[in-house]
């Protein structure tokens, strides 16, 4: 009865991811650039940081996160892209309708991953696989990108399973092979399983995901409490978590760090506006506005504070974000003030039309005042 019970209660979760987002949008766009080592990110000279690097790059060792200085040094023939958000939030647009034609049940994770439920899809004549194959080939022939599938019975092995067999890649869990699959895997593939979760472990022995399993509930309680209870779970391929059709997102926020601590108020405003550009295109792209604007400050000894504001009527552009983060920053500048980092954060988010109807429902008090 008990098996009974799982297989009735089984789901088919797919987990699909672009193939090196960024820098393949780039691609598809130059084709001088196709086939090359392509990195997209900011310049070495503003101590930039690659965010995305074509699969080229990464056989010279290029990664996400690293100094571009450092990419560049390992493959000096990289040729280095400026990220353009507003097509890459138009493509993440297009991938995810063309996920929402195959299901609803869509939780999209970031610009370039999603989540699929295609549990009551499945049935005698189509197999989750099936589907995934259909959508790899749907997302090449609209969008010219490849994605990476995983298919499984979770979230947490789907996206797993997804990052597998990585670019263009399909890679199937079976139900009850949970286990098999994910023991071999170091800890760190585990969800919420950081860099320093993953060396305490280490100190104990514990390096791969068979080897947290094999640990008692007892001992993982002790040594990580609740969090080791939940690591547990998931080192077994247990996890009923949902396909969540939409995320509140409670902030959109972007930072960076300056090449060079500066006072110079030109620089400073340049970056704000930069910063701000990337908050609103995000805003835009997800439909929402925001009620307090937040600018987040560093100074060179490291001393970090924010100042925010609470808007009469929300925005949702770039122009807007950039005109209250411009008015933040204005009484914190001063010769002796030199900085080293600035972020520029959207608080307060709700959906565009919902803001609408507040406004309206705002100037009709006021005119009522006037009557
Ligand atoms: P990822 O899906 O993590 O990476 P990717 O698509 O570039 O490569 P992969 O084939 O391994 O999936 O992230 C999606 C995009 O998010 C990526 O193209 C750029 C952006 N990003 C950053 O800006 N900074 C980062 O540190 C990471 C990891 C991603
Ligand atoms: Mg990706
Ligand atoms: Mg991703």
């Amino acid at each position: 009865m008990a098996e009974w019970d799982e297989i009735l209660h089984m789901r088919q979760i797919l987990h699909a991811d672009f193939d090196a987002f960024y820098a393949s949008v780039e691609q598809r766009e130059d084709p001088t650039l196709r086939g090359k080592p392509v990195v997209v990110g900011g310049r070495p000279e503003l101590r930039g940081v690659v965010a995305s690097a074509s699969y080229e790059a990464r056989g010279f060792g290029v990664r996400s996160a690293m100094p571009m200085r450092t990419a560049l040094q390992r493959c000096p023939h990289a040729i280095m892209v400026n990220a353009d958000f507003r097509l890459y939030n138009q493509v993440s647009r297009q991938v995810m309708s063309i996920f929402r034609n195959i299901t609803s049940l869509v939780e999209p994770l970031s610009l370039d991953e999603a989540f699929l439920d295609v549990t009551d899809l499945v049935n005698d004549k189509e197999s989750a696989t099936d589907i995934a194959i259909k959508l790899k080939e749907k997302v090449r022939a609209v969008l010219g990108l490849t994605i990476s599938v995983g298919v499984a019975s979770s979230k947490s092995v789907a996206k797993i399973a997804s990052d597998m067999d990585k670019p263009d890649g399909l890679t199937v869990v079976a139900c009850g092979e949970e286990r098999e699959f994910l023991a071999p895997l170091t800890v760190e593939k585990l969800w919420g399983v950081g860099p320093k979760t993953a060396e305490r472990l280490a100190q104990a022995g514990v390096l791969t995901v068979g080897d947290l399993s094999s640990k008692t509930n007892e001992w993982m309680q002790a040594n990580f409490g609740q969090v080791g209870l939940q690591m547990k779970r998931l080192s077994l391929g247990e996890d009923q978590s949902p396909v969540v059709v939409s995320r509140e997102r409670k902030s959109v926020s972007a930072e960076m760090t300056l090449a060079t601590d500066s006072n110079d108020p030109e620089a400073l405003h340049d970056l704000v506006r930069r910063l701000s550009d990337r908050v609103g295109t995000d805003l835009e792209y997800r439909g929402i506005v925001a009620k307090t604007v937040k600018l987040k400050l560093r100074l060179a000894d490291y001393t970090t504070f924010t100042r925010q504001e609470t808007l009469i009527s929300p925005v949702g552009s770039a122009e807007g974000i950039a005109e209250a983060a411009t008015k933040l920053l204005l009484p914190e500048l001063s010769t002796e003030r030199f900085f080293r980092l600035i972020g520029v954060g959207a608080g307060g988010l709700v959906p565009s039309s919902q803001a609408q109807i507040h406004m309206e429902s705002m100037t009709q008090l006021r005119l009522g005042g006037f009557e």
